[in-house]
């Protein structure tokens, strides 16, 4: 047995290669969300990013939902960014995926004020001119993929907090009855897509939801083919409306159907025990409250792993807002939807410490890796990990931990500064290695 540790710096490492998880992604008896949903009759979503649909994040996302909505894969700004030149591959992809794991897609979105291409925004266009480029925009997306998604969110965000119609390139342009127009060219492209106007802080009774109760009572009065309502429902923690369940009767009242589009609930971090629980009776609160109504179809998240989320890029200091952390591990919030649409299985009431092992660079006969252990509703004041080498690799120095390896057998235990792992914090160390042959990745435990 040799004794390894020194004080190198982890400059070197590079993005991990593989990643896996001492605990699995959820308890192996977990009925997944996807067939609890559909026992309520609900669609369960996630927002996707395609570029990451393999290895676990692929796994959980085809596994856990029925419903992939392209994060921002299908907005204008992305499929068209010089004029008439198209780039479809990372929609197509996540329809490829979405086909092969028997999932709806939800279409996001046509008309929107924002991730236009700047060709567009740039532009200098006549009423007519912009009628013209909105109505093809449409029928050539739209179109593409007809008879392949459930639903398109047609109109995003077209109000603002009072009310009122947002100014935008298309309400300044067009007048409010773009939103008439795009519906109908949209039903036009696809008659079978389900056509949805979509929008945030719509999800209680307020000024704003009240606009767009409005807007879809006029426009089925008029005959324009609406079918839903998107609540988009980026929330903040400890803060679900009251009146959640009522907003979402009363537009099925109206005879179109709910979704919720967009869910996340955001906190302050760090996060801790106390704020994973809240999140956990919020994420429950939402889903029981589209449970309740018949016409709430689909409950989609905005992300489901807090690795790919838009809210700590945009919310400096808040996060966390996804059902299953960085590391793919559910969190509390997972079981929070699950159990609100009769899941019976619960999380370890303490929470859990975890850790991760990837592979960093590797070269012909070695390689860098690094070890995270992370915490989450649980803490630790001095962590061991072992795995052990499938394939003889051997590792040669270690920093930010002491590692001994006996045969195939490594155990790596804490330096003497860096024992405490805190709630919802993670500590990380680094090794480099000898391989041949093949590198595969181990089984790494904690404890
Ligand atoms: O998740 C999207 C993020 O990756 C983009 O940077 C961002 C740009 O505005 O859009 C995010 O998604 C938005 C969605 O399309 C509409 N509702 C609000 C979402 C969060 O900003």
């Amino acid at each position: 047995m040799r004794s390894l540790r020194t004080g190198l710096s982890l400059t070197s490492l590079v993005a991990g290669l593989a990643l896996l998880l001492t605990a699995p992604a959820a308890h192996a008896a977990d009925t997944p969300l996807r067939d609890l949903g559909t026992a309520k009759g609900k669609v369960i979503g996630t927002a996707v990013t395609g570029s990451k649909l393999t290895g676990a994040y692929g796994d959980i996302a085809g596994a856990q939902f029925s419903s992939l909505t392209p994060g921002n894969a299908m907005k204008w700004g992305s499929v068209e960014p010089t004029q008439g030149s198209f780039n479809w591959t990372e929609a197509d992809q996540i329809v490829a995926f979405a086909q092969a794991h028997n999932q709806q897609v939800r279409g996001h979105t046509l008309v929107w004020h924002s991730q236009n291409p700047s060709w567009l925004t740039n532009g200098s266009w006549t009423s007519a001119q912009l009628g013209t480029l909105l109505q093809n925009h449409i029928s050539t997306e739209v179109g593409r993929y007809k008879g392949k998604l459930a639903a398109w969110d047609v109109v995003n965000e077209p109000f603002n907090e009072d009310g009122t119609y947002r100014s935008t390139l298309w309400y300044n342009g067009l007048g409010a009855d773009y939103i008439a127009n795009a519906l109908t060219w949209a039903r036009a492209a696809d008659p079978a897509a389900k056509l949805y106007i979509n929008d945030y802080n719509v999800e209680g009774v307020n000024a704003k939801s009240t606009a767009l109760y409005n807007l879809v009572k006029s426009l089925k009065e008029r005959g324009v083919p609406i079918d839903g309502v998107g609540l988009q429902a980026h929330l903040i923690l400890g803060q679900v409306p009251s009146t959640l369940q009522q907003n979402i009767q009363r537009f099925a009242d109206l005879g179109v159907d709910v979704a919720i589009t967009e869910l996340d609930i955001r906190m302050t971090l760090p996060s801790d025990s106390a704020e994973l629980a809240q999140q956990k009776a919020d994420y429950k609160a939402v889903t029981a409250a589209c449970v309740a109504v018949a016409r709430c179809v689909n409950l989609t998240v905005w992300g489901f792993t807090d690795s790919d989320s838009w809210v700590e890029s945009t919310f400096p200091g808040q996060g966390a807002a996804t059902p299953y952390d960085a590391n793919y591990a559910p969190k509390p919030a997972y079981y929070g939807i699950a159990e609100a649409l009769g899941g019976t299985s619960t999380p370890p009431p303490t929470g859990a410490c975890g850790a991760s092992y990837s592979v960093g660079s590797q070269w012909n006969t070695g390689f860098t890796g690094t070890v995270t252990i992370s915490c989450s509703g649980a803490s630790l004041s001095s962590w061991k990990v072992t795995w052990t080498y499938g394939a003889g690799q051997r590792i040669t120095q270690a920093w930010n931990a002491g590692c001994t390896q006996s045969g195939a057998a490594v155990t790596c235990v804490n330096a003497s500064y860096n024992g405490t792992v805190p709630d919802g914090g993670s500590v990380s160390f680094g090794f480099n290695a000898s391989w041949s042959g093949s590198n595969p990745v181990p089984t790494v435990t904690l404890g």
